[in-house]
């Protein structure tokens, strides 16, 4: 079983990620990795922190000669922006932010709203990129490529740059922010993944529920999700029609995106992700002191101005754990050479 666990803070020491159940032999390019950190760290919309962290990270175990050895695989990112004892009891958040962890958080572990901040923050995403980023090495090594993209921002889909700029720069303005869509798509995923024989084995279940353990993401769709309903027309039939060819079998469209009865069908796998916007807004918004309950207005404090570019970055690594993982899962190995020759052998179905 493929799993991982992160632990941290947001302006603590820095952040930990365990990713236990990995073959041996996944090859480690360590700049794709510090590179998928510096998409995160540096995407469009982000705030004055990407200015501060240098978002390095170091493996503690599981890598030998740049090579996954079958052991847990540790990671370590310090953060540079480590506050004290007493920078936090001055940004104690009283007035807490609705939309965030805040209230409910400090409620329930009877803490600071500020204590439960640091560990809610989507900061903590820069681990899961980096054990994500490890994942999409091991798929690429099994020739399945993953892509994401930007569909829609505020209420216009598939902007161009000069929107998103107008778009954030209208956000920065007014001191409010925006969500958006982003698609996800996998290359090169063999037939068969995930069954239809239990509901928690069916490959919708592992990747709605992992992708939208994502901060801010507040929808997931797979393949056509809510357009097969909204687009319903008497005349369409939305089902993803077989054809004999010469060379096996075709489809000419994949409205399902990719998995049909919870298993996939060798067709692109397609999932959309809808993120809210970031709810502090310069702007400030109604709340109340949690201590003496008089009405207040949030402060403001940095924050980026949409999640959405970031979370393009995040997504994709988490969607390549989740294939990863059902991969696994399905065709098990304790070696890359034997999940390979599995995998081919799946591939012939
Ligand atoms: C983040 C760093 C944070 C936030 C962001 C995620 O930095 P700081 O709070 O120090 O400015 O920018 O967190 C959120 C938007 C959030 O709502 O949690 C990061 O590195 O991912």
């Amino acid at each position: 079983m493929l799993r991982y666990l992160t632990a941290g803070e947001s302006h603590g020491k820095g952040y930990l990620g365990i990713l236990d159940g990995l073959p041996s032999g996944i090859v480690i390019d360590q700049d794709f990795v510090l590179d998928r950190l510096k998409k995160r760290r540096e995407a469009i919309g982000r705030g004055e922190r990407k200015n501060i962290e240098q978002d390095v990270f170091e493996f503690f175990g599981g890598v030998h000669q740049n090579k996954t050895t079958g052991a847990p695989l540790g990671v370590l990112i310090p953060n540079k922006d480590v506050w004290t004892e007493e920078q936090l009891k001055g940004r104690l958040l009283d007035c807490v932010r609705p939309g965030h962890a805040d209230f409910v958080g400090a409620k329930k572990y009877a803490t600071e709203a500020r204590i439960v901040s640091e560990r809610a923050s989507a900061r903590h995403t820069i681990a899961s990129v980096v054990l994500g980023a490890v994942c999409r090495l091991a798929l690429l090594q099994l020739g399945i490529q993953i892509k994401g993209e930007v569909v829609s921002l505020g209420n216009l889909a598939l902007p161009t740059d000069q929107i998103v700029e107008n778009l954030l720069r209208e956000c920065a303005q007014k001191g409010t922010t925006v969500g958006g869509e982003v698609r996800l798509t996998a290359h090169g995923v063999p037939l068969g993944i995930g069954s239809c024989m239990q509901h928690d084995q069916r490959c919708e279940y592992a990747l709605a529920a992992n992708l939208m353990s994502i901060n801010a993401v507040k929808g997931v769709e797979i393949g056509l999700g809510f357009e097969f309903c909204k687009q319903w027309s008497a005349d369409k039939n939305f089902v993803d029609e077989i054809y004999a060819a010469k060379d096996g079998v075709v489809r000419k469209t994949n409205f399902a995106g990719g998995i049909e009865g919870g298993m996939t069908n060798g067709e692109d796998i397609v999932v959309t992700l809808a993120f809210k916007p970031i709810p502090s807004q310069k702007r400030g918004v109604q709340t109340i002191h949690i201590k003496t309950k008089e009405m207040c207005h949030t402060k403001y404090e940095r924050s980026d101005l949409t999640a959405v570019f970031a979370g393009q970055v995040i997504a994709e690594d988490i969607f390549a754990f989740v294939l990863f993982e059902q991969l696994l899962k399905h065709l098990g190995g304790d070696t890359m050479g034997v999940v390979q020759k599995r995998l081919n052998e799946q591939r012939v179905l």
